[in-house]
């Protein structure tokens, strides 16, 4: 009877053994991004959701803007573990990652979608070297994407430089950002996304920048009237995971990770197509005296002179770890010129 039994134990044991792999492989990870779940963040994620559901076991749980805090709160949830995945735009990541400030040098990124989406997907120093910079700070770089042409917002029109003296301007808390409005002849606000609508709305700040499906989705045309295309960036963010977890994966569950993301980096890249356009048709619908300026070559001048400071700024912030990053940056971009 007594044999009996052990042995019933030990068959349950064993059985148990064998079901504990099958079940802890099924997990649940969670992943938090900047925007709502219609924006292009909440697009990418949807994707890449999909796609890993659909080929694994797993389960991805979405945490949309506002669910989980700003943005430095759900990197900071993403390092300690708590989080697997969180996109961050680089916009936020100036302090942990000083190099990832290059995509704030005016004028840099090419405007044509075509080349920037090479861009993206050849860059080594995206794909390599900053795969690296991030991994040295407990993150796994799955890709960097593009998000559309960024556009100032601001309460009167803006042609020069000169007409942003004493206009402050909301930025993303980055320095660099900050020193390329100061050479834009603005004074540079930087807050937290959570206080653009409020701070326009009260005339704490006069001005912000953002792609148009932004100031769409967000209502930013409530509280500005002119919208003014400087030509002078694209919104760049980056969507990684926790290191420590992605490196304790299987090779097959990293493998669906990897081309999870890729889908959702290709499949962004074509949602973009006319995105920009269809926004700016219902902000002008939604408020038909918005103003939309785009600022002839002339214009522009001034604003791609204050670039060359900009970049200097960069290489003083960032030493020659960054000036390899725009070296690398510029040699990318250069063989995906047209
Ligand atoms: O300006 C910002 O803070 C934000 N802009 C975009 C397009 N995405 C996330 C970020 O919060």
């Amino acid at each position: 009877m007594k044999t009996n039994r052990t042995a019933l134990r030990s068959l349950c044991a064993f059985a148990a053994m064998a079901m504990v792999p099958a079940i802890s492989q099924a997990d649940t990870w969670r992943y938090a991004f900047e925007e709502s779940i219609t924006d292009v963040q909440g697009v990418f994620a949807t994707r890449f959701k999909e796609e890993v559901e659909a080929n694994s076991d797993h389960e991805i749980q979405l945490f949309p803007y506002g669910t989980l805090g700003e943005s430095a709160d759900i990197m900071e949830q993403a390092q300690a573990g708590i989080l697997q995945f969180v996109n961050q735009s680089p916009g936020f990541t100036g302090a942990l990652i000083p190099e990832a400030q290059v995509f704030f040098v005016p004028y840099l990124l090419p405007e044509d979608h075509d080349s920037l989406s090479a861009f993206f997907s050849q860059s080594k120093a995206i794909n390599e070297d900053f795969k690296r910079i991030y991994a040295d700070n407990g993150l796994e770089l799955l890709n960097m994407y593009p998000e559309g042409e960024v556009a100032l917002t601001t309460k009167h029109e803006v042609h020069s430089p000169a007409d942003l003296d004493q206009v402050k301007v909301r930025v993303m808390t980055n320095p660099l950002l900050v020193e390329a409005y100061k050479a834009f002849g603005a004074t540079p606000t930087p807050l937290p996304w959570g206080e653009v609508y409020g701070g326009l709305q009260t005339n704490i700040i006069q001005g912000q920048e953002n792609p148009v499906f932004y100031i769409e989705s967000a209502k930013i045309y409530e509280v500005t009237d002119v919208i003014t295309f400087l030509g002078h960036n694209n919104f760049t963010t980056a969507i990684m995971a926790n290191k420590d977890f992605f490196d304790g994966l299987s090779e097959e569950d990293q493998a669906v990770i990897t081309a999870a993301s890729q889908s959702a980096f290709d499949h962004i890249i074509e949602y973009q197509k006319g995105l920009s356009e269809q926004s700016l048709e219902k902000i002008l619908a939604a408020k038909p005296e918005m103003k939309v300026l785009t600022l002839s070559e002339e214009e522009r001048q001034a604003f791609r002179d204050a670039a060359a400071e900009v970049e200097a700024k960069f290489i003083d912030m960032t030493g020659d770890s960054g000036k390899a990053i725009l070296e690398q940056f510029k040699k990318d971009l250069e063989a995906v010129s047209p």
